[in-house]
């Protein structure tokens, strides 16, 4: 079974952004209603000019704790739609008329064979990146990002840099290579050599692994204590202009600004600090992103789904004036 998305189901009823653009004719919707794509972009699978797809993996069998990031990507979506009305804060510019975003909808999976998950979320990332585009996807627990990376990789060569936002570093040790566990992918990854831990940085951790496996680690104190220069700082060094896949867990936010997530801990960053970070960081070499693991039963009055799509929205405006990067 395939998605029942076509390319002009929503292309007639709505503007591609709340505010009148030239290039799309009236009626636009209302900002409470009409079709709940991300960022208003239209609903499609024709990836021909695409730069940035943008798609949901609405996973959560992966989860150690609370589940329900399943319904995450709807509500994203639901919450980034408020954001497409007016011009873009604080860029000063209009990306979205300037980079080609679709809304993909969501990869499809069996989720009553789980064991054929994971390659349906590496084929569901193929597809998009075989055509040239660019991936931002919303999770789903942060399990997706693993089938993600692989695709990645196989696109654009290996090991990638990774940027990686989190109260939980989820290198945990694991040795069976089909589970499905959200607190393990990221040692997956290191020892198949998808990601290089010399070239990666995770920031806001606060949780406790005797080996983070060479990656450079901010924790979440540090980031309070040398605040969010510092850390735009030190993730660049890190990074460098290497290829660089960013990956965002809601729950690097407190539980304060980011309740509705399965495994939530204290002590963690503000939505301010988080925005801040991700808009200084316009020079890496970004391939591809995820936010993950909002989980709406646990969130109130959506703030969790909102500071995600904040997030993803700036993360996509860093996908804006990329130079190209060869495939391997
Ligand atoms: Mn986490």
């Amino acid at each position: 079974m395939t998605s029942t998305f076509q390319k002009d189901d929503f292309a007639a009823g709505f503007s591609q952004s709340g505010h009148h653009s030239p290039q799309q004719p009236e009626p636009a919707s209302p900002t409470y209603a009409g079709p709940l794509s991300f960022m208003r972009r239209p609903y499609g699978r024709d990836l021909s000019g695409v730069d940035v797809a943008v798609s949901g993996v609405p996973l959560d069998l992966a989860t150690t704790y609370r589940p329900g990031a399943r319904l995450g990507p709807a509500a994203v979506r639901a919450a980034s739609v408020q954001l497409a009305e007016l011009g873009v804060y604080p860029w000063g510019i209009a990306p979205l008329d300037a980079l080609n975003v679709i809304d993909y909808g969501d990869c499809w999976f069996d989720a009553h064979r789980p064991w054929t998950i994971r390659d349906a979320i590496t084929a569901h990332a193929r597809t998009i990146l075989a055509s040239g585009a660019k991936m931002l996807t919303l999770g789903g627990d942060h399990y997706i990002t693993y089938p993600l990376l692989i695709a990645h990789v196989e696109r654009f060569g290996r090991p990638l840099s990774l940027i990686h936002f989190d109260a939980h570093c989820d290198t945990w040790p694991d040795e069976h290579a089909d589970s499905l566990n959200h607190g393990t992918m990221f040692y997956k990854a290191i020892r198949e050599g998808l990601i290089d831990p010399a070239r990666s940085v995770q920031v806001g951790i606060r949780t406790w692994n005797s080996d983070f496996m060479g990656v450079r680690v901010l924790d979440a104190p540090w980031v309070h204590r040398h605040g969010t220069a510092a850390t735009v700082e030190e993730i660049l060094a890190v990074t460098g202009d290497s290829p660089t896949y960013l990956t965002f867990d809601i729950d690097c936010l407190d539980p304060a600004f980011a309740p509705g997530t399965g495994t939530p801990v204290s002590g963690g960053l503000s939505s301010a600090q988080a925005l801040e970070i991700v808009r200084e960081l316009d020079g890496i070499q970004l391939v591809g992103a995820d936010v993950v693991e909002v989980a709406p039963s646990y969130d109130h009055s959506d703030v969790t789904a909102l500071a995600a799509a904040h997030l993803a929205a700036d993360i996509l405006y860093l996908m804006r004036h990329q130079r190209p990067i060869s495939a391997s």
